[in-house]
Parts: structure tokens; C-alpha cells; sequence
């Protein structure tokens, strides 16, 4: 065989594997691409997402689902009647300002302004978009390129890593660590070691995340912990993306504060929110990203060019609990901690259950969800392979044969990290108590045998 026609040969068998894998992939007949438009690199590694392999249990109504972190108690009624009514205006079915619904921005201008003890310009220092998720992105695409490097403390909400990597830039981990020793754990206990956080700076640092009260320890950052990660900041004249989508749950004993009203942070910080989590409306995928006018325009292409705007009858309605509780901030019946006393009973009786059952809980000073340690329950799970990490076939083995979900908590650490957090899974308590109860019932039985 000559070169061209071994040439030829290679290009013909080179098509029909791309062909083979198209045809299963995605053409139901025949296909003719090349294998140029499998993927773009900038999504190379990233097709596997722990939301999308373990909520499928949520459609099963005979599982306990203490899985992803949504409520199954009911959202305030003002906010489902102020959507009905907006939804009921027909201009307000149609499209509204790009970067923010006005009524919106003002509301969130005003409750945030009072917040921080500073003015938000509510068309400048405000961007809404789809959910926290939205915020995040907009965030990276607008301000993280090619080249530079983002340090992301572990355990991380899943999404960080994947965002830093398809801006093209090189996600730097840190683990948080355990002080040695105690009894009963809370999330007051995990610390970043200043050392070693110094050391993961250097010339091509353009953020750090962080993200308190963190998903999924419950950590609430101290003001000194926040102080030596401005300093760091300040040091290196890097950003912080500040992700506090769970700032009002708080638990009695912690303060939540904003890292961007410490000195010098305003202007290198963007701070994250979400409608879903302050009115336990998930489903409604509206959040918010707060900074400085000089970063925000940056978020604001993004999105002009990306998603252009936001429903409006949701903004609308969103707007209207925010004005609602704006008036009763300082209250008891203001819902921005009326939620975190509710669930403060919900997280000790969580606690108490898994302690019942052997486990050790990770108390979590903030948020609305629960580390536990399953190490004593010294459950084999050899049978099932030693291609995934322990809290992976242990959440998979729990769904199947004990009806109750948790999510596996190495989904939020790194490579390096797995084997330290591969005996904690996570479960979310912001539940009815009937299903908390139904959880403990099962983890009772099962220990029992
Ligand atoms: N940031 C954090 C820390 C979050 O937890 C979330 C919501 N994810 O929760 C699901 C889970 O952990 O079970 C977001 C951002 C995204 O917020 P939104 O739902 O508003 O997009």
C-alpha cells in the first residue's frame, strides 16, 4: 500500500468511528460529521454533574428524598399571589429591562442597601439573572480569561470548577480542614490554614471564591477569616466572588457578614444571590449578582448578550416580597429570619436522628444542609466495584435498599481531596417534619437490624 493510499485508508476508518459514535450518540439514520463538531474544548471533562445522576430519585415518591436542596414546606403565600397577579397584567407578560426588572432593582437596592450601610445603585450595581447559577456565570464569563487562575476552597458548590474552566482559566483548590480531636462537630470547625491559603496566591490569581454560609459544610466565614481573605485580595489586587445565596440562614450564636463591607472589598467584590433560596422558591431561577459599577457593566454584557433579560412576572413578584420584608427587617415576622428559626429546629432534630443512628453530624452554623459521617456504620460495599468513591456507592446502595436519598459529598471536592471526604454525605433539611420524621424512621430500622 502506497502513503496516499494509506492516507486514505486512515481518513476512511477515522469517519467511521465518528460515524459509529454518532449514530449512537445522537443520528437516528445516517450521519455525515466529522469529528470536528463532536464538542468544544471548553467542555472537555465536564459532562458529569452530580445533579443530574441523583435527582432522577426525586420522581420516585417512595424514597425519602433529603437529596438536592430544594423545600417540600411551602413558600410564603404573598409571593405566590403577587406572581398570579403580576401574571394577570398583561404588560407585565412581556419583556422587561435587560438587567433588571426596575421594580426589582430598586426593591433589592433598598433591602441591600440597608444590608451593607452603603447606596447600591439599583441600574448600575445590580444585575439579575437566572438563578444564582446566572450569577456565577456571568460573573466568570465577564471578569475570569485564558490564563488566569481561581482558587476555590473545598468543599465547593459544584458548579465553581466547571465555570472557572470553561472561561478557560485554571481552577486552584484548598481544602477546608478539621481541627483534631473534638466531639461534637460543627462547621465552626473547619478552617482554612492562613499558610497554606497564602501560598495558593501568586501573579495569575484574578478571584477567589468563597461562599458563606458554604453549601455543603454549613460554614459561616468569621469576620477574621473574611479580614485574612480581603487582606490576601487587597495583597495580590485580586477579586472576590462572593457566593451568599443562604445569607439569611443563619443560625442562633453566628453572624453572617458580607466580605465586600470590609475595607477595601466593595470594589473588588461581586456578591451573589438568589430569589430561590431567600423564598424557598427554587423553581423560580431568579438571582442576583451586587458590585461595583466598573465590574457589573462587565456582568451586564454578558448578559446582554447571553439571555438579554429575566421573566418579568417573576422579577415582579420577587420584587414585591423583597418590599414586603424590607418593612419588616428587624422583626420577627420578617421572613428573612423567620425562615432560619424554623429551621433551626428542623437542623437539631436532624442532628439528634443521625447521632441516634451511630452517625456524627457536622452542625452546620448556617444554610440548610447536614454533613454526616458514616464511617461508623462500617457499611461493605465492596460488592460494588472500586471505580467510584465510598459516599458515591453509599448514597447509590442507601437510594436502592433503604428508600432514602442523600448527595455524595466528594462531588464537591477535588481529586486530591476525595479520600478525605469520602465518609460524609449530605442531607437537606429544609423538609417538612413528616419527612425528616420518615428519614428517621428509616435510619432507626436500619441501624436496629
Ligand atoms: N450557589 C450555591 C452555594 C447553591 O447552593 C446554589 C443552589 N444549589 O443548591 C442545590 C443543592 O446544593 O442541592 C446556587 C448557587 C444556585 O442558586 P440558584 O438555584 O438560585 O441558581
Amino acid at each position: 500500500m502506497n502513503v496516499t493510499q494509506q492516507v486514505l485508508k486512515s481518513i476512511k476508518s477515522a469517519r467511521r468511528s465518528v460515524y459509529i459514535n454518532c449514530t449512537r450518540r445522537f443520528c437516528a439514520s445516517q450521519c455525515t460529521m466529522t469529528s470536528r463538531h463532536t464538542h468544544s474544548k471548553r467542555i472537555e471533562g465536564l459532562d458529569k454533574n452530580v445533579w443530574v445522576a441523583f435527582t432522577s430519585v426525586a420522581a420516585d415518591p417512595s424514597i425519602v428524598n433529603l437529596g438536592q436542596g430544594y423545600p417540600d414546606i411551602p413558600p410564603p403565600s404573598y409571593v405566590k399571589e403577587a406572581l398570579a397577579k403580576a401574571a394577570s397584567v398583561d404588560k407585565i407578560n412581556q419583556y422587561t429591562r435587560g438587567f433588571g426588572h426596575p421594580s426589582l432593582v430598586k426593591a433589592l437596592a433598598q433591602v441591600y442597601g440597608k444590608v451593607y450601610g452603603r447606596p447600591i445603585d439599583p441600574f448600575k450595581d445590580i444585575l439579575v439573572t437566572v438563578g444564582g447559577y446566572g450569577s456565577l456565570f456571568s460573573t466568570m464569563q465577564a471578569l475570569v480569561e485564558e490564563g488566569d487562575e481561581v482558587i476555590i476552597i473545598e468543599p465547593f458548590f459544584d458548579c465553581y470548577v466547571p465555570m472557572v474552566r470553561m472561561a478557560g482559566a485554571k481552577p486552584v483548590l484548598i481544602p477546608l480542614r478539621l481541627k483534631p480531636g473534638k466531639k461534637t462537630i460543627t462547621s465552626a470547625d473547619w478552617f482554612l490554614d492562613p499558610e497554606e491559603l497564602s501560598s495558593k496566591f501568586n501573579s495569575k490569581t484574578k478571584a477567589i471564591i468563597i461562599n458563606t454560609p458554604n453549601n455543603p459544610i454549613g460554614k459561616i466565614f468569621s469576620r477574621d477569616e473574611l479580614q485574612m481573605i480581603a487582606d490576601l485580595c487587597i495583597k495580590h489586587d485580586t477579586l472576590c466572588f462572593s457566593d451568599e445565596v443562604y445569607e439569611w440562614l443563619i443560625y442562633r450564636g453566628n453572624q453572617h457578614i458580607k466580605i465586600a463591607t470590609l475595607p477595601g472589598m466593595w470594589d473588588r467584590t461581586i456578591t451573589i444571590g438568589s430569589a430561590g433560596k431567600t423564598f424557598s422558591v427554587t423553581g423560580w431561577k431568579l438571582g442576583w449578582s451586587i458590585g461595583p459599577e466598573h465590574l457589573m457593566k462587565h456582568l451586564q454584557t454578558v448578559m446582554q448578550n447571553t439571555l438579554y433579560t429575566c421573566a418579568t412576572p417573576l422579577q415582579e413578584a420577587v420584587a414585591q416580597g423583597l418590599n414586603l420584608n424590607y418593612d419588616l427587617m428587624g422583626q420577627p415576622e420578617c421572613y428573612f429570619t423567620s425562615l432560619a428559626e424554623e429551621l433551626q429546629g428542623k437542623r437539631d432534630r436532624m442532628a439528634t436522628i443521625m447521632q441516634e443512628a451511630g452517625m456524627t453530624p457536622v452542625i452546620p452554623e448556617g444554610g440548610y444542609f447536614m454533613l454526616v459521617d458514616v464511617t461508623s456504620l462500617n457499611q461493605d460495599l465492596s460488592h460494588m466495584g472500586d471505580d467510584e468513591a465510598y459516599d458515591y456507592k453509599f448514597v447509590k446502595w442507601m437510594i436502592k435498599e433503604k428508600k432514602l436519598a442523600a448527595i455524595p459529598v466528594t462531588a464537591f471536592v477535588g481529586d486530591e481531596s476525595k479520600k478525605d471526604f469520602e465518609k460524609y454525605i449530605r442531607f437537606c433539611f429544609i423538609k417538612q417534619d413528616e419527612t425528616i420524621e420518615a428519614a428517621g424512621n428509616i435510619l432507626k430500622n436500619w441501624t436496629k437490624g
